[in-house]
């Protein structure tokens, strides 16, 4: 099971920006669009507590949105975090080659 999940919409600019963060560590994430699915978004409020766009959990952990994940980057934690979570560089290097 993936252990980094992003919940997002897809007019939600606070979403692309925790994106390209995740992006640029190379980090495997399941990303969940809640803008269709009020089932998708009462799961993302019951596991979060959050009401808002981003929620990100990292290992079974609700860090919260965009500006928990920066303030993570900039304490220095998160790679800690997301160490386990990020893509194999050969996985990367042959699904690019294909
Ligand atoms: N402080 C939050 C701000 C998130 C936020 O304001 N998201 C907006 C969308 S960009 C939102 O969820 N608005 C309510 C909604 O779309 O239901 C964060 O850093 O993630």
């Amino acid at each position: 099971m993936n252990s980094v999940i992003i919940y997002t919409k897809q007019t939600c600019g606070f979403c692309y920006r925790a994106k390209d963060l995740l992006d640029s560590k190379g980090v495997n994430y399941e990303e969940i669009a809640i803008d269709f699915s009020f089932e998708k978004r009462k799961v993302m409020i019951e596991i979060t507590g959050g009401y808002t766009v981003p929620q990100i959990i990292i290992n079974e952990q609700a860090i919260g949105g965009c500006n928990e994940l920066y303030a993570l980057e900039h304490k220095g934690l998160l790679d800690d975090m997301l160490e386990s979570n990020k893509l194999d560089p050969n996985q990367q290097a042959s699904s690019q080659s294909n």
